[in-house]
Formats: structure tokens, C-alpha cells, sequence
């Protein structure tokens, strides 16, 4: 067997480190000889080889979809990759809703929404809904949590308001859609305002999405992102955590709460 060499690590197809990637995209035009020509010569050009068309079809009128084998030299050293993950103990839903309830005193008070032109709910709702997702079961039926779920195509000042009406501990923001990077413009706009109205200290911001990283959301000021496959004892976990975390440090919170408005139970 080819060993693995993780200063220079290649995708693996068929057989260690020989590159081969899947590749799919659409072309504006219609399928045919050319149209197959042009996406293999596309692909070359982004530095690809031994490019096969494995599929091409037509997707509406005028537009071709392809689906390409290739290969890549190109390799990264993945020693010296970064990347932030959250290490949380896994406790399930009766360990966490019996801790929250012992250690935090009360239910943690949740305030979740799609902002902006977004209206993918399922994936909120798989964390926040009773049924859950994936056998695990929905932050709403834990007696620690107090969940309010706002649903879609929510403006960010309102998301606000309710977090500061329901006395939230946490804002719960989901972003699908990623076209044109909405999803960073609308991460980006709750922490302006939030800041705008002097609350940024007051939250935790969670943030959630197929195209979210844990990465990109500490960039933008989040506490934590929850990307693909993430479940809701994954997000309980972490808010248990974290509130427990406040709540060792609540001196110093006193003094915060004062200077941005934080309250104080
Ligand atoms: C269902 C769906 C819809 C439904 C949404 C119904 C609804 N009520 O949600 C409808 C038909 C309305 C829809 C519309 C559109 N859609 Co759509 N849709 C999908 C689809 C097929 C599935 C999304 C989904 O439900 N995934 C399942 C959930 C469980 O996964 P998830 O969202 O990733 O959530 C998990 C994590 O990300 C995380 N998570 C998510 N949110 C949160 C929040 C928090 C706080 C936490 C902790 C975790 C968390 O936890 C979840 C569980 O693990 C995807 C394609 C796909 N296969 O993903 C396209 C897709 C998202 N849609 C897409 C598009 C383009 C659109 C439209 C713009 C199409 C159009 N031209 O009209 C519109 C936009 C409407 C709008 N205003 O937003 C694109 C987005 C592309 C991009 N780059 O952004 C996709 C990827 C399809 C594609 N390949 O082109 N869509």
C-alpha cells in the first residue's frame, strides 16, 4: 500500500495520492459536442488533467450540467493546517437537561431565526423543533431550554427585539443561502447591530449552516458555527457549557453587564 505523506496531501480516487476529483458545474449553453469540448477545456485550464466528461445533460433551456473526473498535483501540507473545533464532552439529552436544571437554576432562554431574504427553516428546526434530527431529539423538548423560533425571512432588528423582550442567553441565527456570500453579509449585519445598540457582550451568538464553519464564525464575532450533520445535544452541549463558563466568571460579568447593558441573573 502507497504510504500517505501528510506534508503533501492529494485527494485519493482509486489509489492513494493519485488526485482524482469529482467535478460538477453548468455551462449557459446548451449541451452538445462543443459544449462537452468547452467544459473539458474549462477544467484543463484550472490546472486539471486526465479530464473525462462522466455526464453531461441538459438543465433548462440553454444551460448544460456536467459532472467530470479529473486529476490534481496540486497538495497541501496538512501539518500545518488550522482549524478551530469545538471540543465539547458528549452528554446526551437526560445528562444535559438534568445538568442545566441543576447548574444554571433555570431553563437557558433561546431565540432563534432565518434573517434576510433567506427561507430554509429545516435546518433550524432540526436543531430547535420537538422531533429534532437524526434520532436526536430537539432543543424544545428539554425542560432546560426556553426555545423561541421565529422562522424565516426574519429582519435582523426584529431577531434583536425578541432576544431583548424574551431576556434571551442566546441568539440562534441559521444561513443557508450562500449566493453572493449573503450568508457573511447577514452574519455580519446582527453583530453591527447588535453593536450599534450597545448589546454585543449581552448574547451568545450561535450560528448555523451548510456553508458555516466554526472558523468563519469566530472571525465574524460568533461564539460558535454548526455546519452540516450538526445536532441539537451537539448545540445543547455547547450552551450548557457556555453558560456554565458565564456563570464561573460572573464578577467580571457584573462589571460587563454594567458598562453594555448586560443583565445580571
Ligand atoms: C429544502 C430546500 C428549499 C426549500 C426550503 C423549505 C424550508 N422551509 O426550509 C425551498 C423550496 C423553499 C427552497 C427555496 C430556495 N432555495 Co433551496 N434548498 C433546499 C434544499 C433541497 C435542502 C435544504 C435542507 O433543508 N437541508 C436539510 C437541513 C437539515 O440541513 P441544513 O440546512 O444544512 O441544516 C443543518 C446544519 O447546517 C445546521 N444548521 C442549519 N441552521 C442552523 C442554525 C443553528 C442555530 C444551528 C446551531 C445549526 C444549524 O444544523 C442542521 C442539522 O444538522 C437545498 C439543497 C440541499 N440538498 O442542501 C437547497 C438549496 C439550499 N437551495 C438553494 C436555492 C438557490 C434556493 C432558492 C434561491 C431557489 C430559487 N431560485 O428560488 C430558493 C430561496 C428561497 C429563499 N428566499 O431563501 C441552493 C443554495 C445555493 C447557495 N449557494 O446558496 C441549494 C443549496 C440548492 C442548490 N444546490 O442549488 N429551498
Amino acid at each position: 500500500m502507497a504510504e500517505i505523506n501528510l506534508t503533501q496531501l492529494l485527494p485519493y480516487g482509486d489509489t492513494t495520492n493519485d488526485g482524482a476529483v469529482q467535478l460538477s458545474f453548468t455551462l449557459p449553453v446548451e449541451p452538445s459536442a462543443k459544449a462537452r469540448e468547452a467544459a473539458t477545456q474549462i477544467v484543463r485550464n484550472w490546472g486539471f488533467f486526465d479530464v473525462k466528461i462522466a455526464h453531461m445533460s441538459q438543465i433548462g433551456i440553454g444551460y448544460s450540467f456536467f459532472v467530470v473526473m479529473a486529476r490534481s498535483d496540486k497538495s497541501i501540507d496538512y501539518t500545518r493546517v488550522e482549524a478551530p473545533q469545538l471540543n465539547l464532552e458528549k452528554r446526551d439529552y437526560k445528562e444535559i437537561d438534568k445538568s442545566i436544571l441543576k447548574d444554571v437554576k433555570r431553563p437557558i432562554r433561546l431565540v432563534g431565526a432565518c434573517t434576510g431574504f433567506d427561507a430554509h427553516t429545516v435546518g433550524l428546526d432540526a436543531i430547535l423543533n420537538m422531533k429534532g434530527f437524526d434520532g436526536d431529539i430537539g432543543l424544545e423538548r428539554y425542560k432546560g431550554f426556553k426555545v423561541v423560533n421565529m422562522g424565516s425571512q426574519i429582519p435582523t432588528e426584529e431577531l434583536i427585539d425578541r432576544a431583548v423582550k424574551e431576556n434571551a442567553d442566546a441568539i440562534l441565527l441559521s444561513k443557508v443561502v450562500s449566493q453572493k456570500d449573503i450568508h457573511i453579509h447577514d452574519m455580519r449585519d446582527l453583530i453591527t447591530k447588535l453593536k450599534k445598540r450597545g448589546l454585543e457582550n449581552r448574547f451568545l451568538l450561535v450560528v448555523g449552516g451548510p456553508r458555516v464553519t466554526h472558523k468563519l464564525a469566530l472571525e465574524l464575532g460568533y461564539d460558535a458555527g454548526f455546519t452540516i450533520g450538526s445536532r441539537p445535544s451537539d448545540v445543547a452541549n455547547f450552551l450548557y457549557e457556555k453558560m456554565l463558563a458565564k456563570l464561573d466568571k460572573s464578577p467580571q460579568n457584573d462589571k460587563e453587564t454594567k458598562k453594555s447593558g448586560k443583565r445580571k441573573d
